[in-house]
């Protein structure tokens, strides 16, 4: 190894050592579009088969420790189903992640769920936030990511204003009732399922939601949630800027929330990204960004999906790595514009493969997380066992 190539291992060994990446127990579960749903033999549709498939992932990759979960979903019973996955915290070395209340699915929220013109419906919604920050609060999870299918189809037909206020007042009773280590991530989406208007649309609306609940909210960036073109990666700079940064649902899209893999349609624009909170971290911001995987995996085979995820992201991040921040930033500087350009392509472009899988080694992980997974049989395994129970699914969206 030459001195240059010994300094750029030691670079993306320090690099992947500080990456991990949260992934999603809904990832693993059959899923489908509005349309319909292709049942898959190996879909999860247990809590044990959700911390089961996330062992695999993390056996394969070595950096998703821990597994997001959904209350409705994971915890149907709340608080009485902390103690089952307690136990399978124990059993398969997975942690509960951050805790996600479900506001989309019952009946009663119709016309939406904390900001609900009704105030009996607007409680319900609010303690169902309240026993999500409580089953947070026993896992010991840090993050309570809050995503609201609120709004309106119709103009005229809501008060936008009102529902702001109505919001506001939740978030506050919500933020109260955090422990101090705790954190309210609010996620933002400009449309789906309300189509005229979303009562938290834009990275803007969610930072002046964070304000007003209090200091330990912070803002959270899902990358599908954006409208076609917007620049991710400066609403990143901004966050970091004003302290509001609080994590990220990865995935990717085309056209609108398509729950993509990671990087499947756009690696450029994850890099651009991971380079911003490089940058941040490199000057001390952001220390606690939640990096989550949120996908909906509905024709590729689901643990395949996630590790490819995990290794995309993985590469992604050690390309950001390799970005000479400090001549970039002479470059930025002196507004040499080609050169500062081609310094940052250059990273992007450089084929950090073999620098991941030598990381891999270094932790004796499989060199090839897909092939690994493809070796051990797992797939198959499950696929016999999970099978034949396939005939009703859940909804994801
Ligand atoms: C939403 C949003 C939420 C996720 C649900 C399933 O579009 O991204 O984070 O929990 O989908
Ligand atoms: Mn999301
Ligand atoms: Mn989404």
């Amino acid at each position: 190894m030459t001195q240059s190539e010994s300094a750029t291992f030691d670079l993306a060994i320090r690099a992947l050592e500080s990456f991990q990446i949260e992934i999603p127990s809904w990832g693993f579960a059959n899923t489908g579009t509005r349309f319909g749903k292709f049942v898959q033999a190996a879909a999860a549709s247990t809590i044990e088969e959700k911390f089961a498939d996330a062992e695999e992932v993390n056996h394969l990759t070595g950096v998703t420790p821990t597994l997001a979960l959904h209350v409705l979903w994971d915890l149907p019973n709340g608080i009485g189903d902390v103690a089952q996955v307690r136990s399978l915290e124990r059993t398969t070395g997975i942690r509960a992640g951050s805790i996600n209340p479900n506001l989309f699915e019952n009946q009663e929220y119709k016309y939406g769920s904390l900001c609900n013109p009704s105030a009996t419906v607007r409680e319900v919604a609010v303690r169902h936030v309240l026993d999500s920050i409580e089953i947070a609060k026993q896992l010991g999870s840090r993050d309570i990511s809050l995503w609201l299918p609120d709004g309106s189809n119709y103009p005229g037909t809501q008060s936008i204003r009102n529902r702001i206020g109505w919001l506001e007042e939740a978030l506050r009773t919500a933020h109260d009732q955090m422990a101090p280590t705790q954190r309210l991530l609010i996620e933002y989406k400009p449309f789906e399922p309300a189509f005229y208007h979303t009562d938290i649309a834009d990275w803007g609306m969610s930072s002046q939601l964070a304000r007003a609940a209090g200091p330990q909210a912070r803002v959270l960036v899902d990358t599908g949630h954006h409208l076609q073109a917007q620049n991710i990666e400066q609403i990143v700079a901004w966050l970091l800027h004003t302290g509001l940064l609080g994590g990220f649902h990865f995935n990717d899209r085309r056209y609108a929330d398509d729950d993509l893999t990671l990087g499947s349609i756009d690696p450029y624009q994850i890099f651009r990204i991971f380079h911003e909170i490089q940058t941040g971290l490199a000057d001390g911001l952001g220390p606690d960004i939640a990096f989550m995987v949120d996908q909906s995996h509905n024709l590729k085979g689901k643990i395949e999906a996630m590790v490819q995820t995990v290794v995309t992201a993985q590469e992604l991040w050690l390309k950001a790595a390799l970005v000479d921040r400090e001549q970039l930033a002479a470059l930025q500087n002196s507004c040499d514009l080609v050169a500062a350009e081609e310094l940052f392509r250059g990273a992007f472009w450089t084929d950090v493969r073999p620098l991941a899988a030598a990381w891999r080694k270094t932790r004796n992980l499989p060199a090839d997380p897909l092939a690994a997974l493809r070796e051990s049989g797992y797939v198959e395994r499950i696929s016999r066992e999970r099978g034949s129970r396939h005939s009703a699914v859940s909804s994801y969206a």
